[in-house]
């Protein structure tokens, strides 16, 4: 007898967790180590403990819910965190339905040839340190880029952690036994409009993209606004203006790419003060290695050259750098046959968003199941996808498990 998730508990679970975080603006923010991620961490711990599998959270934050011994485990998660202004899709629904798998097995109790464990991994988003949460999983943290993590508030990461009860050194030794982990599946939005334009409801991923965040900075003179020739000026703003406009139009002439200024701030930041420095949030991304590697040698060949030309100073600090990541042919063929299975189609597709499963890629077998975004938007407000293709995906998922844990009731 095949089992099947309870798709009005999926979503009670959903709606649920989407208020944490709610501002009145629209939108959702759980920033990592915040309040509301915190608050939204001990709601799922409780939800865990609730549905009756072993709940832990480690020296990352990250919170654990086991069902099963000890021994190398199928693990099925995302994270609870949020952009700021985010929605209530994006990780949420890899976590909420990780849950609902694990407790409809729970609950139903096929032999499994395997132990299952979800998991909700901090600080994805990078509020602090991109993917901080499954990267201290498998040991993939430098205590020096630990060191300089701030968020845009300039908050340092060892602040944010203690307000938690966490600590940079004993994050370090957050990472789960070697071999822990058999398999990682992740099921999440698809945060683009490809699936919905196709009107199929499943994505499967074989690749996710490579990621660089810098931080830079253009150096010129604060001066008075009125007094101060255009011709004599030292005009941050300006450089980092034309920088922006020239990386854009270089990514869009040489690669298929994308590159993104999220982020600038003014100072001092008065109508009447020439700005004297502007700091800038940029990240870029492309499937390709090589190409990434060309973008990065020529924003910053571009940077140079501006400051040059409008005699400005400039500096570039690399923040994170994620190579592009395949996914596990063998999951994506486990996916496959599920998904025919169900008589659900589905695409083949890469990801140009960054998610966990590409931190866990080169530690185990990882594999990535998506589902539309309503007109393809993520990472705002609209963020939105239909129920049913959420209990689909989620009802995917349980299959997908209950192969990878050796189930007997899979071969039903
Ligand atoms: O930014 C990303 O690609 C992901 O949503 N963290
Ligand atoms: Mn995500
Ligand atoms: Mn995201």
């Amino acid at each position: 007898m095949r089992l099947a998730i309870d798709p009005f508990r999926l979503r009670k679970n959903m709606e649920e967790l989407a208020e944490f975080g709610w501002e009145s603006t629209g939108g959702i923010w759980r920033e990592s180590f915040g309040a509301a991620d915190q608050a939204a961490k001990q709601w799922l711990i409780a939800k865990i403990e609730a549905a009756r599998l072993h709940a832990r959270q480690d020296a990352a934050g990250n919170v654990w819910g086991r069902l099963g011994p000890a021994g190398p485990a199928v693990l099925v998660g995302s994270h609870i965190d949020t952009v700021p202004a985010g929605g209530m899709f994006d990780g949420a629904l890899g976590v909420v339905a990780a849950l609902e798998c694990l407790q409809t097995i729970r609950e139903q109790k096929p032999a499994l040839g395997h132990p299952l464990e979800m998991v909700a991994f901090s600080d994805e988003e990078g509020a602090f340190l991109s993917f901080l949460g499954s990267r201290a999983a498998v040991g993939a943290l430098r205590r020096e880029e630990l060191a300089e993590a701030q968020n845009m508030q300039g908050v340092p990461l060892a602040q944010a952690l203690a307000a938690c009860g966490l600590n940079v050194a004993e994050l370090l030794r957050a990472r789960s036994t070697p071999h822990a982990i058999r398999a990682y599946l992740e099921l999440h939005i698809e945060q683009g409009p490809r699936l919905e334009a196709a009107q199929i409801p499943i994505g499967i991923v074989r690749t996710i993209v490579g990621i660089a965040a810098y931080r830079i900075t253009f150096q010129g003179e604060a001066n008075h606004a009125g007094t101060t020739p255009l011709a004599v000026r030292k005009d941050a703003l300006l450089g980092a203006a034309e920088f922006a406009l020239q990386v854009d139009a270089w990514v869009r002439s040489h690669t298929l790419g994308v590159v993104t200024v999220g982020n600038m701030d003014v100072l001092p930041g008065a109508f009447n003060i020439v700005p004297g420095e502007v700091r800038l949030a940029l990240e870029f991304r492309e499937a390709s290695s090589a190409q990434l590697a060309s973008m990065e040698q020529a924003i910053l060949q571009i940077g140079a050259e501006v400051a040059h030309q409008r005699n400005l100073g400039f500096r570039a600090q690399k923040l994170s750098w994620d190579e592009p990541v395949a996914l596990s042919p063998a999951i994506i063929a486990v996916i496959r046959q599920e998904a025919d299975a169900l008589g659900l189609k589905f695409q083949l597709m890469d990801s140009g968003a960054g998610h966990d499963a590409q931190i866990l890629a080169p530690q185990t077998e990882a594999g990535m199941i998506f589902i539309p975004s309503l007109q393809g938007k993520s990472h705002c407000p609209q963020e939105n996808s239909r129920w049913e293709h959420i209990e689909q995906g989620a009802q995917l998922l349980l299959n997908c498990l209950l192969r990878l844990a050796g189930s007997e009731s899979a071969k039903a």
